[in-house]
């Protein structure tokens, strides 16, 4: 500005101004060499088992986060997700995992500036200011992954030494880019200064494309080698033992053994590859199966260290099957599913472990650091409730919790931690991880039932009457179903028919066959608990206390085509 009207700049240009690079341009470098960095990260987490920063840092900035905000950003992830109809499970850790990236590209785009910054301040030595700018980010980084990293298998000394000297590296090169950048900016002005800044541009596209080659390169080998965390083989499982609570416990409630489901109604047994999946972190914990053991402390007689094969070889197994929620599952969500668990009662464990009459409650902690506490006083009396290490009849997912995972009937999964590492025996009560950030304390499942298909392709003509099957399921923990009924537009409520679940705690399918006119139509579907408590009709959002309110489906029926 001031040398607009000088004849040339060559020599009115103060020699100062030549000495600095903007701060801006050290945003865009920063972020620029960010990339290559978060690639060989990825490749060497891949390779080595080093820890990945961005996940940590997921979890960090998670943690910070006032619980309102946290619900706010799922359920908005959620809301996205379904409005796109894209499956939540991958799509969320996908989202969370672009998340985990970003900020580190922000923390990289805010470093880098405040570097070039504090440079054109002290006029000290760029590539002196630039690593020290790196060390502090290392430092911040490490201190990060020391505190949140649930997945890195190599030591935790080469995983801190591996990202600050990486971040290190990092801040040399953005103070070399500075001097370089510097460098251009001192030469000798031969024409006028057009040609530095055309430099300048040259060299930012040289080290863009460069990084953009690396990020690329980096990205591409480490897909690559993404291992497979496969628990499949991590040892035994024997299903042969008892199934419980196959037998409802309704006196007056018909059900129908083999009730014909409508075709486009979910499947009554989740295949485990669709079965939901919701957790807190933006990759789950990595469990070696060999060094793993379990905690056991507390209230207990002496303080236990439990090797997954002694639990798993050492107790008459049981099974059962399980319908699970999601307390953010919307009505007609699809974060519900239903599988077989296979696992030990815990009344059984609790005896093993000879857990103090006094105790009142067991604090759970995952090795993500979800906490939950557990009523003893259910886990003494409901011999449903089990400590789970199979789901289908193979050892638990990583993602769904392995090596072990908790079911307490009745209560949505947020009160159900997943892969525990630690159990300790208390006489106090404590608030968990969703607890805390004000989600209901007892998470008891709200009644729900859900319309999934008008079977249009089972259209059917009886006594010169046409039927539309129409299919869906209903769901009350373990407080079972004695009824749903339909309602068609305005009409009556009126009863469905109910196929025999496949156990006291998971949702009922049900059938109901309409006498339909063609058109436009609005199914609604509403259900009772074995208690006859009909079902909240009243919209509630999923916070605190799971989503209530009816649900609906609209289709087009045709007229029937003359056979
Ligand atoms: N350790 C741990 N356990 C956890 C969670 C978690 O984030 N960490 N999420 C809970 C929630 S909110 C739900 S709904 C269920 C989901 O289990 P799934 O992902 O295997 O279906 O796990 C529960 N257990
Ligand atoms: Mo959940």
């Amino acid at each position: 500005m001031e040398n607009t009207h000088s004849p040339s700049p060559s020599t009115s240009t103060p020699q100062k101004t030549l000495w600095r690079v903007h701060a801006g341009i050290g945003i865009f470098i920063g972020t620029l060499f960010i990339l290559p960095v978060i690639t060989i990260l990825a490749l060497a987490d891949n390779l080595l088992g080093l820890p990945f920063v961005p996940y940590d840092m997921f979890s960090f900035v998670r943690d910070l986060l006032p619980g309102a905000v946290l619900t706010f950003g799922i359920d908005s992830m959620v809301a996205v997700i379904r409005l796109f109809g894209l499956d939540t499970d991958t799509t969320a850790k996908i989202a969370e995992q672009a998340m985990a990236i970003g900020m580190v590209v922000i923390a990289a785009a805010v470093v880098g500036g405040v570097a070039y910054f504090v440079i054109n301040r002290i006029k000290r030595d760029a590539v002196t200011i630039g690593a020290l700018a790196g060390v502090a980010f290392g430092v911040a980084m490490a201190l990060i992954v020391a505190g949140k990293n649930i997945t890195a298998t190599a030591s935790p000394i080469a995983g801190l030494l591996w990202v600050l000297v990486l971040f290190t590296l990092w801040g040399l090169a953005i103070g070399w880019a500075y001097a370089q950048l510097q460098t251009i900016g001192a030469r000798p002005v031969t024409d006028d200064n057009t040609l530095q800044s055309a430099e300048r541009r040259k060299f930012l596209v040289q080290i863009g494309g460069a990084s953009a080659t690396l990020t690329v390169i980096g990205a591409g080998l480490s897909a690559f080698f993404q291992p497979e965390v496969d628990t499949s083989d991590a040892f035994e499982v024997t299903t042969t033992g008892e199934t419980l609570g196959t037998q409802p416990t309704s006196t007056e409630t018909v059900y129908a053994e083999n009730l014909q489901i409508p075709a486009g109604t979910r499947p009554e047994i989740t295949p485990l590859d669709d079965h939901y999946r919701i957790d807190i972190s933006a990759r789950p914990p990595v469990i070696d199966t060999e060094t793993y053991r379990l905690k056991v402390h507390g209230m207990v007689e002496s303080d236990l260290q439990i090797k997954l094969t002694d639990l798993v070889e050492g107790y008459e197994p049981v099974n059962q099957y399980v319908t699970l929620s999601c307390i953010s599952n919307q009505v007609g969500g699809d974060l519900i599913s239903t599988t077989t668990w296979t696992g030990i009662p815990f009344r059984v464990l609790m005896e093993a472990w000879k857990v103090n009459p006094l105790a009142q409650y067991v604090k759970i902690t995952g090795a993500d650091g979800f906490d939950e506490w557990v009523d003893l006083g259910v886990a003494r009396t409901d011999e449903r409730v089990m400590l789970a290490y199979a789901w289908d009849g193979e050892p638990l997912k990583q993602k769904h919790g392995f090596p072990l995972r908790i079911y307490i009937p009745d209560r949505y999964g947020m009160k159900q931690p997943k892969w525990i590492t630690e159990m300790e025996f208390v006489r106090e009560w404590g608030e968990g991880y969703w607890v805390r950030r004000s989600w209901s304390e007892q998470a008891l499942v709200q009644i729900t039932s859900v319309v999934d298909s008008v079977a249009q392709e089972e259209i059917y003509q009886q006594d010169g009457v046409y039927y539309v099957p129409i299919g869906g399921i209903a769901y009350s923990g373990a407080k079972g179903i004695s009824a749903v009924e339909i309602r068609v537009d305005d009409g009556e409520w009126m009863p469905a028919q109910l196929k025999t679940p496949l156990s006291d705690t998971t949702w009922v399918m049900w059938r109901f066959d309409w006498a339909f006119t063609p058109g436009q139509h609005t199914f609604r579907v509403r259900a009772k608990d074995r208690a006859g408590r009909p079902q909240v009709e009243t919209n509630a959002p999923v916070r605190p206390d799971g989503a209530t309110g009816i649900h609906s489906r609209r289709a087009t029926l045709d007229e029937p085509a003359e056979a």
